[in-house]
């Protein structure tokens, strides 16, 4: 070639080696650079908020028409509304709302996507994690970190609802899912339950070097009682002033490491008093949020959502959130601030009000 074409020469002429190349699998990085090394992330999902007396009128639907057994999981996807038919509620994390009705079982499996079950409605139901069940209470957060075998049940008279938070995308995105499933519906209860916190959730361990070893070093708890984090919460409510960004604010850790609960997945409660206003404030992960108790408002990038006990509601990456209490607001939120820390990609903005 002899130098570069004239403009209107250059345009048919890379039309024309695009339409050569491209069946070889080869195309110009100069058409899409921009869009894809962004100045600042541009998620494509977007904010949204579901109602939850709606989303469980559909999920006690569907409870009368599949069986948990026949389902594996009965969960409705919470999907976002902008990343359509990936089943994810941020581009790296999954939401459901899983219904487990009196005296069914979800099979026992495991996998190599780490979950969490935060509980919505419901009281007795359990959660088997690798021989020890935990009886759940609402607002209780239980974890199954990756390929623990795990299996749900209902003992109670009542419906049991939770919400589901796994890192379904993340192991899609890296092509890393094992499952296999248990012979037997479900496991063989081999530790009594509540083991865990007795044996490391107390700032203390089994001595080492004894048999009383019952879980992973690196994953020694799974259960972290709403009683247990409400009382913290609010004890630190009634001891500072809040941050004028989040409320105050308290992360769930793993105490084999002071890390975040599972290698991909950070979970925290917040606490606003009612009348307090935060200011803006953005940052990188993703996170999705449930309303624990009260009433209010969440401002994002300048849409309003009115939020009520129990709604669920997501917050994209670096879109600003503000939050406005009518009354004490109390919130869980999830995200993939675990796995960006790891990255270096985690960032966070406080915007003036
Ligand atoms: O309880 O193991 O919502 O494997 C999606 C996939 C729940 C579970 C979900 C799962 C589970």
């Amino acid at each position: 070639m002899d130098g570069i074409a004239q403009p209107n020469d250059q345009r048919a002429q890379l039309e024309k080696l695009y339409g050569e190349m491209a069946p070889h699998s080869l195309y110009p990085l100069w058409e899409v650079l921009a869009n894809l090394v962004t100045p600042v992330p541009r998620s494509v999902a977007q904010p949204h908020l579901w109602q939850y007396g709606p989303a469980r009128d559909y999920l006690l639907r569907a409870g009368d028409l599949i069986s948990a057994e026949q389902a594996e999981r009965r969960v409705l996807i919470l999907e976002n509304p902008g990343l359509s038919g990936s089943s994810a509620v941020v581009p790296s994390l999954y939401a459901g709302l899983q219904l487990i009705l009196p005296g069914e079982v979800a099979p026992c499996h495991r996998h190599t996507q780490c979950a969490l079950r935060f509980v919505i409605e419901g009281d007795g139901a359990y959660t088997a994690v690798d021989g020890e069940r935990c009886y759940m209470q609402p607002f209780d957060l239980v974890l199954t970190p990756n390929w623990q075998w795990h299996d749900h049940g209902n003992t109670s008279d009542r419906p049991m609802i939770w919400l589901d938070g796994l890192d379904i995308p993340t192991v899609r995105f890296y092509d890393a899912s094992f499952a296999e499933r248990l012979e037997h519906p479900s496991q063989s209860e081999s530790i009594p339950a509540g083991d865990n916190l007795h044996r490391y959730g107390r700032n203390m361990r089994p001595f080492r070097a004894t048999t009383a070893e019952r879980r992973p070093q690196q994953q020694p708890i799974f259960h972290y009682p709403y009683a247990q984090w409400r009382e913290s919460l609010m004890a630190v409510a009634g001891a500072d002033a809040p941050d004028p960004h989040l409320g105050h604010a308290l992360e769930f850790i793993n105490p084999a490491n002071s890390g975040p609960v599972m290698p991909t997945i950070s979970a925290h409660v917040r606490h606003l008093p009612a009348g307090f206003e935060t200011r803006p404030r953005r940052a990188t992960d993703g996170t999705t949020f449930v309303v624990v108790a009260g009433r209010g408002t969440a401002r994002v990038e300048g849409r309003e959502f009115r939020l009520e006990e129990r709604d669920l509601f997501v917050v994209p990456s670096w879109n600003a959130l503000e939050l406005r209490a009518e009354t004490p607001l109390t919130l869980f939120g999830y995200s993939d601030k675990a796995a960006q820390e790891k990255l270096s990609l985690y960032r966070e903005e406080r915007l003036p009000g």
